[in-house]
């Protein structure tokens, strides 16, 4: 034991007088002193030693014990004031800060929101946790109807959603995630009125298996105008120029016949890919168009649900979906990147 002492308060001390930083002391410390340091350790097995033997060698350990801690304290004095006339250059450069930059969906967001203000739109936010009703039945979906299984939603538990209706026995009055964001089209009419212009970005959700070009959590851009006399030549002029004002190059686009409940008539506007220009790939399905822009002229009904009068008012909505948009213009192949939080991704833009 007394040779173990010995040994231990050699090897501390050597070890002390080679620190030269502040902050190496700190791993000294708890090195020999620690709760589970050497010192402690030696202290600790002292109560096994014979009783005769106890006196003679408690002492010597609390001597070392001191003597250690002595020197500690001169090595932290010594180090300490070491620190403190060190020079510092202020002139070096300092350590760089990583700012962080807006993601490429909220970079291309921002120039729709820009885009749409200079046509006299107002830009909404809507809530993401939406009801059956607004998500649904306000928009000419009621429960019966086999539209609601074309958007494969995330339903949640309990509540009772918005108890907007009493029209539907059906309606069950469930809180969900918002499957697009078309439930804006009755809340912006309930509460602004027409005539109305505006856009509501925004995430949107689908329980649905992913790929190239599918996401369950996605961006989408609503946009609608109600006024008197609003017809398909107003829409076609205000998608014309989002396309344009976005890829600011010509932009091949297709116009087919497209159903949705809360349209009438109502539109696919396809662009052709430009991953592939339209040779066809897994983004595009291999069709060579990029599924992008529903829109339609606002059917009667949901204007009624508006509070809106559809004999005086008519209006055009879009569904723009803004994660696609953005694949497109910077040329992305996997929708998947843009949450996949990899850096490597995210500081090309
Ligand atoms: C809708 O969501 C309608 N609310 C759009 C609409 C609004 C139509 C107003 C008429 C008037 P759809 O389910 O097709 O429609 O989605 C709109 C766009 O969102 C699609 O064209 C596509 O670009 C994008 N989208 C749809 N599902 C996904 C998905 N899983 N991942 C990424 N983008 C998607």
């Amino acid at each position: 034991m007394i040779d173990k002492l010995q040994e231990l308060k050699k090897r501390a001390l050597a070890e002390l007088s080679g620190l030269e930083l502040p902050e190496h002391l700190r791993a000294w410390e708890i090195k020999f002193f620690g709760r589970k340091g050497e010192l402690t350790k030696v202290l600790k097995s002292l109560q096994e030693v014979a009783q005769e033997e106890k006196p003679r060698l408690g002492l010597l350990a609390n001597q070392v014990k001191g003597e250690l801690k002595a020197a500690f304290k001169a090595c932290q004095q010594k180090l300490g004031s070491g620190l403190k006339s060190r020079k510092i250059d202020v002139t070096l450069p300092g350590i760089k800060v990583n700012r962080g930059h807006w993601h490429p969906i909220s970079i291309i967001q921002k120039e729709l929101e820009d885009l749409f203000k200079s046509m006299g739109f107002m830009v909404l936010d809507g809530p993401e946790l939406e009801s059956e009703y607004f998500n649904f039945e306000a928009l000419n979906i009621p429960a019966w109807h086999p539209a609601r299984d074309i958007q494969d939603t995330f339903y949640l538990k309990g509540g009772d959603g918005d108890n907007q209706s009493a029209s539907s026995s059906l309606r069950r009055d469930g809180w969900l995630l918002r499957t697009h964001t078309s439930p804006m089209q009755v809340r912006a009419l309930l509460k602004y009125g027409p005539p109305l212009r505006a856009v509501v970005p925004g995430r949107v959700f689908r329980y649905e298996s992913t790929d190239a070009s599918h996401e369950h959590t996605f961006y989408q851009v609503e946009g609608l105008m109600v006024d008197k006399g609003i017809n398909i030549a107003h829409l076609i002029a205000v998608m014309k120029e989002l396309l344009g004002g976005i890829f600011k190059r010509e932009v091949e686009i297709r116009l087919r016949p497209g159903y949705f409940p809360f349209v009438e008539p109502g539109f696919e506007l396809d662009i052709k890919c430009f991953i592939c220009d339209g040779q066809g790939c897994s983004v595009c399905k291999q069709s060579g168009w990029v599924e992008l822009l529903p829109c339609g002229l606002i059917h009667p009904r949901v204007l009624e649900y508006g509070g809106v009068d559809s004999k005086e008012y008519s209006g055009f909505a879009f569904g723009l979906g803004l994660s696609r948009l953005v694949m497109m213009k910077y040329h992305i192949d996997d929708i998947r990147l843009f949450l996949s939080g990899d850096l490597r991704f995210l500081e090309q833009f």
